[in-house]
């Protein structure tokens, strides 16, 4: 799959921002500036850009508790995302969602979910919203490996399969479902060899490689675009940190995270094929964009910052939506 410049830089900046993003938020969390759960992505950024990379905001993105790399990868506002972490009324979810419920259906992103499984079905029947509508949208759900043992991601499979629904399926295979390794909790090895069992193709990608996913992405979305059904997307990567901000990672070594940070670090693998390999960027313009990244985000936690917490009233706003008939097409 042919990669231009502009695609490469682009990408480049949404994987920094993520990382970015991430290292930012571990900080605030343990200085008590942030409310409630983190699930951070930083080690998968690869996975999500690789993906997103091939969606335009009418296509939809069904996410999961770690989701704060999905939604950057698909371009919902960085502002508006800080500004939700910290319950503000100026989040993209007014302050009421926080880091497990960002939505943003101008985007496309149907949410992150607290749920572990729930996006599949979600996403299965966004497929057949597209399908029915027939203007080529796609659908992406990204699970885990620990969400790939629900019913839900079995029955949602099936039904997309057999409904040829536009939809790609990406299983984050980290390795681990909360304290859990994936050689404890499932006997194969591949959560791709899965689709064999609804005769869907399933295919492996180096969750951690951004050239690999973007290609084998670019194969399955392209494959349901033209009708040609779903995909189960394998990608294998890494959590750099913990389950959650304050997990004591007391079920991995430290030898093993490192040796993940040194030989398969996204970021690092991308600079050295993109200017190396492919000879189009180079790493001069890559600390740039990482400065620039940087002031973005600080710009990002300021306007968090300087936001209102919303008022009690807002408690009552947003709990039923208006109704406008069995045709509406939003
Ligand atoms: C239905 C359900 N069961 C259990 C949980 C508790 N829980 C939250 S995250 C998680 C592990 C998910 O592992 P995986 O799908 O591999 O995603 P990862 O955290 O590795 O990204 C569990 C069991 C939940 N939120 N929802
Ligand atoms: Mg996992």
């Amino acid at each position: 799959m042919q990669l231009d410049r502009d695609t490469l830089l682009d990408a480049y900046r949404r994987m920094r921002t993520i990382r970015l993003f991430e290292e930012k938020l571990e900080e605030l969390s343990l200085a008590g500036k942030l409310p409630g759960f983190l699930h951070l992505y930083a080690g998968e950024e690869a996975t999500a850009v690789g993906v997103c990379m091939h969606l335009g905001d009418t296509d939809y993105l069904a996410s999961t508790h770690r989701g704060h790399g999905h939604c950057i990868a698909k371009g919902v506002d960085l502002r508006g995302m800080m500004a939700e972490l910290y319950g503000r009324r100026s989040g993209i979810c007014k302050g009421k969602g926080g880091s497990m419920h960002i939505a943003d259906l101008d985007k496309g992103m149907l949410g992150a979910n607290g749920i572990v499984g729930a996006g599949l079905p979600l996403a299965t029947g966004a497929a057949l919203t597209a399908q029915m509508r027939g203007r080529g949208q796609v659908v992406v759900a990204f699970f885990g490996d620990g969400a790939a043992n629900q019913g839900s991601f079995h029955e949602s499979l099936n039904l997309a399969a057999i409904w040829r629904l536009p939809v790609v399926f990406v299983a984050e295979n980290n390795g681990y479902g909360e304290a859990t390794p994936v050689e404890y909790h499932m006997k194969i090895r591949d959560i791709a060899d899965r689709a064999g069992s609804y005769g869907i193709p399933g295919e492996i990608a180096d969750g951690m490689d951004f050239l690999d996913v973007y290609e084998k992405a670019g194969t399955a979305i392209e494959r349901a675009r033209e009708g040609g059904g779903p995909t189960l997307l394998e990608c294998k990567t890494y959590r750099y940190y913990g389950h959650y901000v304050g997990d004591p990672l007391t079920y991995r070594t430290k030898e093993e995270q490192e040796e993940v940070r040194q030989t398969r670090d996204p970021l690092e693998l991308f600079e050295r094929k993109a200017e190396s390999e492919l000879g189009l960027v180079s790493s001069d313009e890559l600390r740039e964009i990482d400065a620039e990244v940087k002031r973005t985000i600080e710009a990002a936690v300021e306007y968090a910052e300087s936001s209102d917490a919303p008022p009690p009233e807002d408690l009552l706003s947003d709990v039923y939506v208006s109704y406008s008939g069995a045709h509406g097409d939003a």
